[in-house]
Formats: C-alpha cells, structure tokens, sequence
C-alpha cells in the first residue's frame, strides 16, 4: 500500500441528531473513543457551534490483483502436473481486501446555542451519515425524529443527489437510529411497526450510553451495526462527493 500522511487521510462527517437530554453527547462519547484517541483530550476537535469528535475507522476497500502466474516445478512433490514445469495464469485476476484509514468526525449541536440557517446548512451539504438519536423512556423524542430529519435530508439532497426533494425510496444518504437509556427501561418492548426505522429501512440500536463496554464486539451486535453504518457513510462519500472541500 502507498505511504500515506496524515494529511491524505480523508474525512466523513456524521450529523448527530434529537431533542436536548436524549444522549446524543454521552453517545457520540462513546462512538468516537478508540484505541487511538482513548480520552476526550484527544479525540475533541474545536468548533463554536458544534461538539466535534473525531476517531480513525479503516474502510475495507476490494481491490483486484492482476494475474499473476503461478509455477510448479518437476522438483515438487506433486505427481499430478503432467509436464515437467507447468505455467499456471488464472483467468480471473483475484480480489482482495485492503484497510483504507479515514477519519470519522461526528457532530453533535450544542443545544444552548441557535444557529443561522445558511451556517447549518453549509455543513449538511458535507454530511455522509446521520445518526438519529432518542429516549426510549420518551417515545415523543423519537416522533420528533421526522422534523430533525427534513432539512439535513433536504440540503445534502440537493447538493449530493442534485435534486430538490428528499427522495428516501432511492439511495439515501446512510442514516442510523439509536434509542438511548437502555438501563433505564422497564420491560424491553420490541415494537417495530411504526418505528422511524423501519420506514426508513435503516438499522437500529438500543444503548446504554453509560456503559463503556456497549459497543464491545463480544457483548452485543451493537458494534457490528456501528461498523457496517460508518462503512456506508464512506461508500457514500466516495459516491456522491460533496462539490467543494470542507
Ligand atoms: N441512565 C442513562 N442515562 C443516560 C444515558 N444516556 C444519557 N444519559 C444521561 O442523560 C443526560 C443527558 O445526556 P446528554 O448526552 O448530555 O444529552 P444531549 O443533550 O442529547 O447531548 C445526562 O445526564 C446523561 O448522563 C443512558 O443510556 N442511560
Ligand atoms: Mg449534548
């Protein structure tokens, strides 16, 4: 692999959104700790509007070798080469996978603060995820997901898709929801009809955000879910690149 800098390592932006009290700042906490940024010292990024988090996240990107040959010689032990050295091309040149490091910054609104709308909405058009989170303790945080959601949608279709509307049947921006106070909840109601999530054909996650182990591969497939999402968030970077560099 070619040597990269730190300054070629690409990056995509995650928007994290809900209603104020619901977590978001606990769980981008809990998204952004890495091996390489352990403490929030070295994993917060400055910004006056937003708290910015950022961690590394290595995109496993296929690339095809090209055929090589392969020699056996007489001198080997196998009697099942009819000639004495055989040259042997595959056909097909051969896939494999290789980890590309990208940085992944997440971006969670301080609440206190009211934003100009062309400053918001310069960012959304740079957005490659979104993360919606709510209370399962208050299932209004998670009816309030739908308007949180319109104008990102809207703003990174027009400038990623190049269209006016959000269209969410086709390829829409990767989004994932997570219902946050896990700990807090009763009984575990399964419900899916009806779910933000489901409408959107998109994974969902249940979360304690004050455990530091609830996106520990062994303890649930929170992790796998988180991976799979960042990984999409790339592909739809590299898909629909926002026009200008942010
Ligand atoms: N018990 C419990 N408390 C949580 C959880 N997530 C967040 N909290 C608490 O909820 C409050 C609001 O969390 P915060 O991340 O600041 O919410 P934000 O306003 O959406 O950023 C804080 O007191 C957190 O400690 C959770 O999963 N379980
Ligand atoms: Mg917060």
């Amino acid at each position: 692999m070619e040597q990269q800098t730190i300054k070629d390592v690409p990056t995509a932006r995650i928007l994290v959104l809900g209603d104020a009290g619901v977590g978001k700042s606990r769980l981008t906490d809990l998204l952004a700790k890495s091996e390489d940024t352990p403490t929030p010292a070295t994993r917060r990024v400055g910004d006056c509007w937003w708290n910015v988090q950022v961690r590394l996240h290595e995109h496993p990107r296929n690339v095809w070798l090209p055929p090589t040959p392969e020699w056996t010689s007489s001198s080997s032990t196998s009697s099942a080469s009819p000639s004495s050295t055989t040259e042997l091309f595959p056909r097909r040149p051969t896939a494999a996978c290789e980890l590309v490091p990208y940085f992944v910054e997440f971006y969670d609104l301080k609440s206190s603060l009211r934003m100009p709308r062309e400053h918001r909405n310069r960012l959304y058009r740079h957005i490659d995820g979104i993360i919606l989170v709510y209370d399962l303790l208050r299932m209004g945080t998670h009816d309030n997901l739908h308007d949180w959601l319109y104008q990102p949608l809207r703003q990174i279709c027009r400038h990623r898709h190049k269209r006016l509307r959000p269209i969410l049947k086709r390829r829409h921006v990767p989004i994932l929801v997570v219902g946050t106070k896990l700990d807090l909840l009763p009984t575990r109601r399964l419900r899916s009809s009806g779910k933000i999530a489901s409408q959107l054909g998109t994974d969902e996650i249940l979360v304690n955000c004050l455990d530091a182990q609830s996106f520990e591969p062994q303890k649930s497939r929170n992790a796998s879910k988180v991976q799979k999402f960042l990984n999409s968030a790339i592909e739809f970077k590299l898909n629909f690149p926002s026009s200008t560099r942010r």
